[in-house]
């Protein structure tokens, strides 16, 4: 077939692929399958399916290749300088910050600026180069929210969705971007825009209301109710689909896992409580936070540097930017006080690594921590709480979860916090840590609740109901959008 022909194409900042070097120094291109891949791959399988993307390496780009299953990958080449600009710049410099309530002050620079619309414009020749006549383009996150309306210029034939993975900011900080009409008119070029929550999908109503646009109903939650109507006839569907995990892959532990997660424990030491953090290096995350409130417990002895051990493990993450590596020094000096102050020859309170880990021994973390730790200060979803979460099938342990990540929706089950107040994360995580020993019936019973609606509502639901309401938005004018089940041909 040709490498025009897709019906169904993905386009990321990121295509699911790495670049590895075997031992003799030879290089090749594997893919590598997450969360997003396990959602699509029904689909990207069923229709001829394409995944635009760039490789993660400047300056190379393998040619483009089908995977086992028969998912064309089509590379877009990024330079040096477009990775600075484009990437590390305008979105993860300006538009993250924005878009994460201003933790940190966003940078706005024209030149990253010209870089962004550059990148978008060369992400779309290389998205109408494989789309079919009338196929579906599912557009995905910040650094492509120009993307739809270029592509609408390009292709009106194309049926387009976007969603965005990390929350959409109120009108009143979202005015501050130098580039805000480009920047919502672009994102207006999809037929169906969706968020992970109804209250990020209200934000961008107001905005499009602010903006003089005719916008009818109310933001719901994997159902298009609320709509904007453009100048010259177009209608775009606005909803809420919040993102989940490929929960089978996490849940299903066998006598062999059992065994490995059992000598983890006793690795460090069959401490009473293992605590647990698993998150990407970020400001956002609240990492510093979570150490703080921890050390203030053993300080005030509320916990025991006997009984406890915090684990904590932080990918890697966007090293060359500023704010990245003070965030790094400000948790690494944080966990080497804490050890000094209150560890044991041989027996750290906090363990620490500055590394990623394979999925199959995270799985083993997650299921052998007593309390997992999930505190940023704003997160669209956070599925590190979810995958705790459908690790304990059997009701053990309990999550302490920050108001501000998109997951408390779901979860309220969790023991609350507010990580921008030291007490309430302090309160949280002591409760959470009493609960389990005094009340256990209510710890198994609130993981319970939590465990169902995670294997209840998993990443697979989360792109059925997108691309069912992308087809419906669509019905009855050009659409081929595909069976979201990927079961029509
Ligand atoms: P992220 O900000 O990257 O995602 P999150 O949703 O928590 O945040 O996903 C992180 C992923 O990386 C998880 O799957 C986790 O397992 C993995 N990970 C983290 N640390 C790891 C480690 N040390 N070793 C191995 N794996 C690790 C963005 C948004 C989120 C939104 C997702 C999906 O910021 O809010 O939930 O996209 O839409």
């Amino acid at each position: 077939m040709s490498e025009r022909g897709n019906d169904f194409v993905v386009v990321a900042n990121r295509l699911p692929v790495d670049l590895t070097t075997a031992a003799d120094g030879s290089q090749a291109w594997t893919p590598s399958p997450g969360g997003l891949v396990t959602a699509l791959s029904p689909v990207l399988e069923a229709h001829q399916g394409c995944w635009v993307g760039w490789p993660g390496v400047a300056d190379a780009a393998p040619e483009p290749f089908r995977t086992e299953a028969g998912v064309l990958l089509h590379p877009v080449r990024l330079s040096e300088s477009d990775f600075e600009a484009f990437y590390e710049g305008f979105s993860n410099a300006t538009l993250w910050p924005l878009y994460h309530d201003l933790i940190v002050t966003p940078t706005y620079d024209r030149d990253w600026w010209d870089a962004y619309r550059e990148v978008n414009l060369r992400f779309a020749d290389e998205v109408a180069h494989v789309a079919a006549e009338g196929a579906t383009v599912w557009v995905q996150d910040y650094q492509l929210q120009l993307l739809p309306g270029i592509l609408r210029q390009m292709r009106p034939d194309l049926t387009i969705g976007f969603f965005l993975h990390i929350p959409f900011p109120s009108p009143d900080l979202f005015r501050q971007l130098p580039w805000r009409e480009e920047t919502v008119r672009g994102i207006l070029g999809a037929d169906l825009i969706g968020f992970h929550l109804e209250a990020n999908a209200r934000n961008f109503l107001e905005l499009a209301h602010r903006q003089g646009l005719e916008v009818r109903g109310e933001a719901t939650t994997r159902d298009v109710t609320a709509h904007i109507s453009l100048p010259g006839g177009r209608t775009v569907g606005v909803g809420a689909f919040p993102i989940s995990i490929a929960a089978q892959d996490f849940g299903q532990f066998s006598d062999e896992d059992k065994r490995r997660v059992a000598q983890l424990r006793k690795d460090l030491g069959s401490p009473k409580r293992i605590i647990l953090g698993v998150d990407r290096l970020d400001y956002t995350k609240g990492i510093l936070q979570r150490l703080t409130a921890f050390e203030e417990l053993l300080e005030t002895g509320a916990l025991d540097p006997e009984e406890v051990t915090l684990v904590q493990l932080a990918t890697p993450s966007r090293e060359r930017l500023d704010h990245y590596k003070a965030t790094r020094s400000q948790v690494e000096e944080a966990v080497g006080r804490i050890n000094g102050r209150f560890s044991r020859m041989g027996h750290p309170v906090v363990h620490y690594q500055h590394r990623g880990v394979p999925k199959d021994v995270l799985r083993c973390y997650y299921r052998m921590a007593d309390i997992m730790l999930v505190t940023p200060f704003k997160d669209g979803m956070n599925l590190v709480a979810k995958e705790f979460v459908a690790c304990h099938d059997d009701g053990s342990g309990a999550l302490v979860l920050s108001e501000f990540a998109g997951a408390a929706t779901e979860l309220d089950e969790a023991y609350l916090c507010n990580p921008f107040d030291i007490e309430s994360v302090k309160r949280a995580l002591l409760n959470a840590v009493r609960a389990l020993s005094d009340a256990p019936f209510t710890t198994t019973q609130r993981m319970l609740t939590m465990h169902e609606q995670v294997m209840s509502h998993d990443v697979r639901l989360w792109s059925q109901s997108f691309l069912g309401c992308l087809r419906i938005t669509r019905t009855g004018t050009t659409s081929h959008a595909p069976d979201p089940h990927g079961k029509d041909s």
